[in-house]
């Protein structure tokens, strides 16, 4: 056999050296068996989780920390399907992944082959886009342009389903190097008329205020974003998904805002004049009632899809863009027309201000304390301590992701990592681990729910085989609690299966898996546990045991208005 031939494999693995691929995270099966052979004595890292969900959230959770491309991999059938979470996961979030599954035979295709799903069919709509590869000589090129089309533009999951006798068969190699794909455009500029526009409807504005999202993140752009908010002197809020964008202590940051945002941040939406919309979407999460959603204001829509652009809000001024381009010239040309615009509004800018001051100090979003019980809120400042804005901290999905959102810090992008979009328990733990590997200098907290936690346990082994020193903390408050929330605010207190009656000893858990854990329940050693398990060079288990029946407020009710939002439980009335 000539010496330039090299198997589907190899050559795969090659197309991911040169994508500068360090890590993959996944498990194999018998139709990637040719797969994992060539990665048995191969440079590229790999990762084994304990399910292939988890190797999905595992490459978001590199992908999230760092910006760059993750890449999960899995067999045909099981393994493939079990991705699907994690691949509409990062669709929903913008996370820029690939997924390389396993195809049977391409002459099996078709027949029900022992293993065989339609991997293509199944994951079309769970992807940015996704390749089925039946012939060897196609496989450079996709693979590259799979790296392309999930990083480019908004990001998103490609998928590349490889038929094993791809795998298997020989090929000579030829590096691409150009990527052609005429039906994909990228509009990345903006267009100047609409960014000067932009810039006087800024100026004209009374009471102007910025509603950042991942997009921020996405771009990169949190130095733009920064000088930006800084130049036109606006309020700013951060979604769930833009948090660590602009940081959390500078003094145009608001908070998060929509159904468990702050007060302040509710409340400028709803009295704006003018939404700065920079890589948003406006969820239904942060919007409430469409119909009531921030019923004075004119929108500057800046996104780089433009489906996004009046998609449920309609756009006055769009600007279709990356975000690290426009904003500079955006700021530019604010700057440019501050001399004849900057006295226009000067008076009423300084009272909107004084206003947003105003609804801070009324409502501020501060943790309760209390001496007989942890509250969850108390956990969430105790932690925030000890990151000081710069920890990475991963979270599952429910109270304790949103008290995480309202209370801990974040002073840098990428360090809060959640499943915003889908909402997947489960994401939590899996999602640090990929962190832990991308960033292995930081600091990072896996908060979780004891519900989330339990869909993750396996991975707790991927932990422990890799010594990773992540600090697990479960917020254990006994219940599914954001669902009983729900049950007893809105179901009559009728807690229907949410009760978790069951949950293993922490410290057998861990010891199980030969790290530390620990179960505290104790408002006083609460914070020294804490700090502890930070000190603990390995990994840490630490299970707290909070108050089971507190609740997330402020909390828009679905279907209500931001300023119909519940600032705090219903008062015992006296009598
Ligand atoms: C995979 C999945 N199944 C179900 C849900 C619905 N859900 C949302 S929050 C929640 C409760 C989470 O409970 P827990 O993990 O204990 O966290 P807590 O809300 O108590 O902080 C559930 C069941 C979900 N988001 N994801």
């Amino acid at each position: 056999m000539p010496s330039n031939l090299l198997s589907g494999a190899k050559i795969l693995l090659e197309c991911l050296l040169r994508e500068n691929v360090e890590c993959i995270f996944g498990y194999p099966g018998g139709v990637t068996l040719p797969l994992y052979d060539a990665l048995y004595d191969h440079p590229i890292r790999h990762v084994l989780v304990r399910h292939e969900q988890n190797a999905a959230f595992a490459a978001q959770g590199y992908a999230r920390a760092t910006g760059r491309v993750g890449v999960c991999c899995a067999t045909s059938g099981p393994g493939a399907t079990n991705l699907v979470t994690g691949l509409v996961d990062a669709m929903m979030d913008s996370i820029p992944i690939v997924a390389l599954t396993g195809q049977v035979t391409t002459k099996l295709m078709g027949t029900d082959a022992f293993q065989e799903a339609d991997t293509f069919g199944i994951t079309r709509s769970a992807t940015k886009h996704n390749f089925l590869v039946k012939n060897i000589a196609d496989l450079p090129q996709v693979i590259h342009e799979a790296f392309y089309i999930a990083a480019s533009g908004r990001p998103g999951p490609v998928l590349v389903d490889v038929t094993k006798d791809v795998f298997q068969g020989q090929a000579p190699y030829t590096p691409v190097t150009e990527i052609h794909l005429p039906g994909y455009k990228v509009y990345s500029e903006g267009h100047t008329g609409q960014i000067r526009r932009a810039a006087q409807m800024i100026w004209e504005a009374e009471r102007p205020f910025v509603y950042g999202g991942g997009g921020l993140i996405a771009a990169n752009a949190n130095e733009e974003f920064r000088e930006f908010v800084e130049t036109t002197d606006t309020p700013a809020v951060c979604t769930l998904m833009g948090l660590g964008a602009l940081p959390a202590e500078h003094p145009n940051f608001i908070s998060m805002p929509g159904m468990h945002g702050s007060y302040a941040a509710n409340m400028g939406l709803s009295h704006t004049d003018l939404i700065i919309a920079l890589g948003v979407r406006f969820d239904d999460r942060v919007t409430g009632r469409l119909a009531a959603f921030a019923p004075h204001a004119k929108v500057i829509h800046v996104d780089i899809d433009p489906a996004e652009i009046s998609k449920n809000r309609q756009a006055d001024l769009p600007i279709v863009g990356d975000l690290r381009r426009v904003l500079p010239r955006l700021t530019a040309e604010v700057r440019d027309l501050a001399p004849t615009m900057k006295a226009k509004n000067a008076a009423a800018r300084q009272a909107w201000w004084k206003q947003i001051r105003a609804w801070k100090e009324e409502h501020p979003l501060v943790a309760e304390v209390s001496e007989t019980e942890i509250k969850p809120q108390h956990l969430m400042a105790e932690i925030d301590k000890l990151s000081g804005g710069r920890a990475i901290v991963t979270s599952d999905v429910g109270q304790h992701q949103m008290w995480s959102a309202q209370l801990i810090r974040f002073n840098e992008p990428r360090t809060w990592i959640n499943s915003g979009g889908l909402g997947s328990m489960g994401f939590g733990l899996p999602a640090a681990i990929g962190a832990q590997f991308a960033r292995p200098d930081k600091l990072v907290f896996a908060i979780v729910g004891d519900g989330g936690f339990q869909m993750s346990i396996p991975e707790l082994a991927t932990i422990a085989n890799h010594k990773l020193p992540i600090k697990i903390v479960v917020m254990n408050n006994g219940y599914l609690g954001m669902v009983r929330q729900w049950q007893e605010l809105f179901f009559n207190n009728r807690l229907s299966q949410v009760a978790l009656t069951s949950f293993p000893d922490v410290e057998k858990l861990a010891g199980a898996y030969g790290f530390t854990g620990r179960t505290v329940d104790s408002v006083r050693e609460m914070p020294t546990a804490l700090a502890d398990a930070v000190a603990e060079p390995g990994p840490y288990l630490l299970n707290v045991k909070v108050s089971p029946f507190e609740n997330v407020f402020p909390m828009v009710p679905a279907g209500g208005a931001l300023n119909e939002m519940v600032l705090r439980p219903p008062q015992p009335v006296e009598v």
